[in-house]
């Protein structure tokens, strides 16, 4: 079928809109026709070229959600009709990754995923009959994509699909790098370093499981006002402080903070943040993506004496376990999404979307199909 999709065509290049043709879903798969979808940095670092495994000409986009269209033979979890959000991170319950209970990294089809392909090999998009890899799994910059069905969460049909996308990555992300991967106590001192899409649900996540201290560190005095609506008790600009910054934070926290978090991607901030954290329990939690060819280093009597450093993807959540429980939380009140998209647009302005987050104007712009 002829579908509308922005195409990456090489690194470093806007999207273009283009009508590109899309195979229907093969045995295990699924086709969704896409609602929404937001934009995640991690698409401009991969359109930027500096992601190892980013491949062009491609359907970006991993922050989606839609409707079950179609379902390939030896489909038994989801049904025409179905409201779903697509997976990056999927969950098959079967390999060893799933059965260890120790993490959320499924590896079912992670090689060929890699590789911008479906787990049979081949790709379902092809523009003028050459084939356009897909991305994350995902390529949710397209009204319709076809993904496995391990890689969709079944969600209630009363969510709204320009909100709950979000929750495709940089909500669970967030909230979830607090709630399954540090596991913050309440009373807890907390620093995020970053306050863009990310940052911001790592504060509500903080602010939600009863964090005492929530500092904020942004280079951006712009992001203070909704960081401060959204749970942030300090807010610090590297900018403006006399001397270094680790310092400057371990004073602040009185000895160092319990849990830090950086939402940024950038190597010497890991560093700051696991060296802010507080001698003899305090845990790092690295959730920026940086770029290939990057090495984080540290002394290493940092982590003798006690600090801790663990990374954090999609949050730690189970997609198709996790994911509807985050729907309703949203649904619920508990933790708030609406305040982040601070602007929606269609397709065709897609690369006004890329320019608001890379100019540190938006949290997130979602896509409306
Ligand atoms: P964003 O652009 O919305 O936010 C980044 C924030 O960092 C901005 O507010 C910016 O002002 C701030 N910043 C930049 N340089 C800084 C510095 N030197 N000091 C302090 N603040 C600085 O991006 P996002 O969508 O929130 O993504 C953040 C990072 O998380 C990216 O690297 C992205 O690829 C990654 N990410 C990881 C996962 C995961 O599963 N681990 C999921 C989603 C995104
Ligand atoms: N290809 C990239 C991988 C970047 C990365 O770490 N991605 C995160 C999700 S970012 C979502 O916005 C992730 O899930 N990682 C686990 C995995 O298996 O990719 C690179 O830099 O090589
Ligand atoms: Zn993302």
């Amino acid at each position: 079928m002829d579908v509308k999709a922005a195409v990456a065509h090489a690194a470093g290049q806007p999207l273009t809109i283009e009508t590109v043709q899309l195979e229907g879903p093969k045995a295990g798969e699924v086709l969704v026709e896409l609602k929404a979808t937001g934009i995640c940095h991690t698409d401009a670092y991969t359109l930027s070229g500096k992601d190892p495994e980013g491949l062009f000409p491609a359907v970006l986009g991993h922050e989606g959600a839609g409707i079950v269209v179609e379902v390939g033979p030896d489909v038994s979890s989801v049904k025409p009709g179905d409201h779903v959000i697509p997976l990056y991170t999927p969950e098959c319950r079967n390999c060893e990754y799933c059965l260890s209970q120790k993490t959320n990294l499924c590896q079912a089809i992670r090689s060929t995923q890699g590789k911008g392909l479906m787990p049979d090999g081949t790709s379902r998009f092809s523009l003028d009959g050459e084939p356009l890899y897909h991305y994350m799994g995902t390529s949710t910059f397209a009204n319709y994509t076809v993904l496995p069905e391990i890689a969709v969460a079944k969600i209630r049909e009363d969510a709204p699909f320009d909100k709950v996308c979000y929750i495709g990555c940089g909500v669970t992300t967030g909230v979830g790098a607090v709630v399954n991967t540090a596991k913050v106590e309440p009373g807890s001192n907390v620093i995020v370093f970053g306050l863009g899409g990310i940052g911001l649900n790592v504060i509500q996540g903080c602010r939600m499981v009863g964090a005492n201290m929530i500092v904020g560190v942004d280079i951006n005095p712009a992001k203070r006002p909704l960081a401060e609506k959204f749970g942030m008790t300090h807010f610090v600009n590297p900018q403006e402080i006399d001397g270094d910054l680790v310092p400057y934070l371990v004073e602040l926290t009185k000895g160092g903070a319990d849990y830090t978090f950086e939402c940024i991607g950038n190597v010497n901030i890991m560093r700051q943040a696991l060296e802010s954290c507080h001698k003899g329990w305090g845990e790092s939690v690295v959730i920026g993506v940086a770029e290939g060819g990057k090495e984080i280093a540290t002394r290493p009597f940092q982590l003798v004496t006690g600090r801790v450093w663990r990374g954090s993807a999609f949050g730690g959540a189970r997609g198709r376990t996790d994911v509807p429980k985050i729907v309703d939380w949203y649904m619920d009140g508990k933790i708030n999404i609406d305040d982040l998209i601070t602007h929606t647009m269609p397709l065709e302005k897609i690369n006004h979307g890329f320019d608001l987050m890379q100019e540190g104007k938006s949290i997130r712009s979602v896509v409306l199909y």
